[in-house]
């Protein structure tokens, strides 16, 4: 395997954090917590979420009845882009995310938040790595855009340019959207899990919606606690960027001399589809 720079007795190898689903262990409440939330997501990502979703979701059997075993999501997956999914207990390192994306495995939690959390966890679970990540695998242009990002991400972090992958992620793969004809719809994973950040994220006049470009995106620093104050907008929900490093290294190198951007700045070179009024975060920040 080309990108396997790591050895088993290296700490981060995939191999110390894989673990089995534990499909019969679920209990009753935690096949319930599953489909409460599927429940309430598929209805309100109803003409928000891209068509492709949806298709992914079904053709996986995903469904609104329990939680899904990994045996069967993976039969299907695999004989569609080759991904499977394999079961890790939480975040893993870096190196060892990007070892696995690279092999074009995607780590998921296998554990479900408890009835007390439905609203607000800590770490992913099942719910949002296998709900909100895992029907968009199905697709074959995000499945290679998911392996090259593997692929820089162990260059990035040899470079010391990890931080730039890691907002490309987050505003693609977490907290995307895309244009079609029939207008904004999404496609980042952190939004399709969450109900209100749904329609926060296409409704809300307070955050700004821009056009992807690569470059802006990596100068950009994100927030981890709260809505995004901007998020970026494919041109198409299968317009996921190519990522060759022959064009990344000396883009890094040209960002670092432009130095970063906070969450809510704008350029004049943006590609501006919503000027956001600002009004929610200032709001929390007068509170
Ligand atoms: N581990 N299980 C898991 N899931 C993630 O999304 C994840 C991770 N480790 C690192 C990571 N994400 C990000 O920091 C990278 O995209 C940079
Ligand atoms: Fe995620």
């Amino acid at each position: 395997m080309s990108s396997a720079i790591l050895s088993e007795t290296d700490k981060d190898h995939p191999c110390h954090y894989l673990r089995d689903q534990g499909f019969a262990d679920y209990t009753p409440e935690d096949h319930a917590t599953w489909a409460a939330l599927a429940r309430r997501q598929r209805a309100v990502l109803r003409g928000r979420i891209c068509d492709s979703f949806l298709e992914g979701l079904d053709a996986l059997g995903i469904s609104d009845e329990g939680i899904p075993d990994f045996r069967v999501m993976n039969a299907r997956l695999r004989a569609t882009t080759g991904w499977e999914v394999v079961a890790v207990p939480g975040l893993v390192p870096d190196i060892t995310f990007f070892t696995l994306l690279a092999e074009r495995k995607f780590p998921a939690g296998y554990w479900i938040r408890k009835p007390e959390q439905i609203d607000y966890i800590e770490e992913p679970d099942i719910f949002h790595d296998v709900f909100g990540h895992v029907p968009l695998i199905m697709q074959q242009v995000y499945a290679d855009y998911l392996e090259a990002y593997g692929k820089a991400g162990l260059v990035a972090a040899r470079q010391g340019t990890l931080h730039r992958l890691a907002r490309l992620y987050w505003y693609t793969v977490e907290f995307g959207l895309a244009r079609t004809e029939q207008g904004l719809r999404i496609v980042g994973a952190g939004i399709a899990s969450s109900p209100s950040e749904t329609v926060f994220s296409l409704e809300s006049e307070s955050p700004n919606r821009v056009g992807f470009d690569l470059g802006r995106v990596m100068r950009t620093n994100y927030r981890i606690d709260d809505f995004q104050e901007t998020y970026f907008v494919l041109d198409s929900p299968d317009a996921w960027p190519a990522l060759d490093l022959e064009e990344l290294i000396p883009l890094w190198r040209e960002l670092d001399r432009q130095g970063d951007l906070a969450p809510a700045d704008l350029l004049e070179s943006d590609m501006i589809l919503h000027r956001g009024d600002g009004g929610y975060h200032a709001a929390k920040r007068d509170a």
